[in-house]
């Protein structure tokens, strides 16, 4: 065969195979077109391809304290929120406490405080740019102080025997204490005190030493299971060596 000759049959070869490509994408194409419009003109054929369904959005909390006091602020953060297949375009939140709540586009991040002490059932929902919602819900406890005391200043000592070289503050818990914080400052010389907490019935909870010089301070919480047991507590100084003065405060909450 001549040049020409193979050119021309190359030609013609892919000509053909164009041929076929278009004419195969015309004859899937062609089905599609027409459905679409036959679509139109029966009012809905069986064929068509349903738009896809919305999918729910999903509803999340983030919180920065599931226990708080009253009147102090309970950070609810929702922007964890998500939606799969569009974004989240509304807020709704309930406090459980029969507040207003808050809502809107833009009420992701809110703050809410509580009045009284008790257990709240915050509720999240969200919608999505569908209108399709999702709920969620967390749940704070909002203690308050129900017990605060402090004890007067009293002066103790190991080396002057007018003196008392121990004493004890009593507290009353009642049921359903969460957490007690005791704070004991001691301002003296040179001394070494012993710090015990012992329930109502006796049983130490526990014992600290400070030995410090010139001025000193025991902080110490105990737990909700420590507090279990109701009755009157009692916190007992001892003066091991030096005279110190002896002041402090309770805080039980419930
Ligand atoms: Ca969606």
């Amino acid at each position: 065969m001549s040049k020409g000759i193979v050119v021309a049959v190359v030609v013609v070869v892919v000509l053909v195979v164009l041929g076929v490509v278009i004419g195969g994408f015309v004859l899937v194409g062609l089905p599609m077109i027409t459905d679409f419009i036959g679509g139109g003109d029966d009012g809905g054929g069986g064929n068509e391809t349903p738009p896809a369904a919305n999918k729910a959005p999903h509803a999340v909390i983030e919180v920065n304290n599931t226990r708080v006091r009253t009147a102090i602020n309970v950070s609810f953060d929702g922007t964890g929120s998500w939606d799969t297949d569009g974004n989240i375009s509304y807020y709704i939140w309930d406090f459980g406490d029969g507040s207003g709540g808050a809502s809107g586009p833009n009420a992701g991040l809110v703050n809410h405080s509580y009045a009284d002490a008790g257990t709240y059932h915050v509720n999240l929902t969200v919608r999505d740019d569908k209108a399709a919602t999702n709920k969620t819900s967390v749940t704070i406890i909002v203690t308050t102080q129900d017990f605060h005391d402090t004890f007067g200043t009293v002066l103790m000592s190991r080396n002057n025997p007018l003196l008392p070289s121990n004493t004890s503050f009593p507290f009353e818990v009642k049921e359903d204490a969460l957490r007690a914080n005791i704070s004991i400052s001691f301002v003296g010389g040179d001394f070494d005190v012993d710090v015990r907490i012992v329930n109502s019935a006796g049983t130490l909870l526990v014992n600290e030493t400070d030995d410090s010089i010139l001025s000193g301070r025991v902080d110490l919480e105990l737990s909700e299971k420590q507090l279990s047991r109701t009755g009157n507590y009692q916190i007992e100084v001892s003066c091991n060596s030096g005279s110190v003065y002896v002041s402090g405060s309770v805080d039980v909450e419930y």
